[in-house]
């Protein structure tokens, strides 16, 4: 993996000292990180969305994590190493900025400001179902047997199951928020998806059928089905699924 790390490094290192203008304009953005995490998922699907052409490398942040540290120094991903120059880190900082640099006709933040603070509010609650379920996700699959803590894992519980209730309260129609697609449904929908995925005993179809329907009808739109959840990128890099 250093030889990797060093491979993007240089990439970008090649980039600022002898690319030309032009060269650095048509060069395409490099994504880090598995299409098994919402937060990559999420910047996958908006640069789809976009229309922002972007290459990917599948490094994990347990079996790669020299390398990710070496394009983030909190060894996490997303990163996304910019053709201009510099990489950006965390989800929430990538979209904002992609946001600012996206045609106006395909932004994902609506200038409405009701329609906007609709639109925070639901992106804090999938950011927030991700990070929870993620959370739920390490006490089994990555600490050792019998280290998990039974009170922690009861409130991540509770969190989940509190968002989850939260969300099929307001899902009703196509899209969260308005008529379009929104940041909104981005991390919604990434976010379901993946505790359907990881954590299928926590996300009942049948106690939740309107997300369920509005989250498999999103992820069959071109933007978000091009970045499809991916179990084998988990499988591949060392994640198991919790004994239930
Ligand atoms: N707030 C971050 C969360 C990203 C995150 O937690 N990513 C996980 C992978 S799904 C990670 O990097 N975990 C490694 C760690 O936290 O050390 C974002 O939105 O990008």
């Amino acid at each position: 993996m250093a030889t990797l790390a060093a491979a993007i490094a240089g990439a970008v290192l090649l980039r600022h000292a002898c690319a030309t203008r032009a060269a650095v304009e048509t060069a395409a953005m490099i994504l880090i990180g598995q299409y098994d995490s919402p937060f990559v998922r999420r910047v996958a699907v908006a640069l789809n969305h976009y229309g922002m052409p972007f290459e990917r490398r599948v490094l994990s942040v347990f079996q790669d994590f020299g390398a990710v540290l070496s394009v983030n120094p909190l060894g996490k991903v997303p990163a996304l190493v910019l053709p201009t120059g510099g990489t950006l880190f965390d989800s929430r900082a990538i979209i904002e900025y992609l946001e600012g640099v996206a045609p106006r006709t395909h932004r994902l933040t609506p200038d409405d400001v009701e329609l906007r603070r609709d639109v925070l509010r639901f992106e804090a609650v999938g950011i927030g179902l991700a990070e929870k379920t993620y959370e739920r996700g390490i006490e089994f699959a990555r600490r050792s047997p019998g280290t998990q803590d039974p009170q922690w894992v009861k409130r991540l519980d509770r969190q989940i199951d509190s968002a989850l209730v939260w969300l099929e309260d307001r899902v009703l129609s196509d899209w969260l928020v308005g008529a379009a697609m929104t940041r909104a449904d981005l991390a919604v929908t990434v976010a379901a998806t993946y505790l359907a995925e990881k954590l299928p005993r926590h996300f009942d179809p049948q106690r939740f059928p309107r997300l369920d329907a509005y989250r498999r009808k999103c992820e069959a739109q071109p933007a978000f089905a091009s970045a499809a959840y991916s179990a084998s990128e988990a499988l591949a890099t060392g994640w198991w699924p919790e004994a239930e």
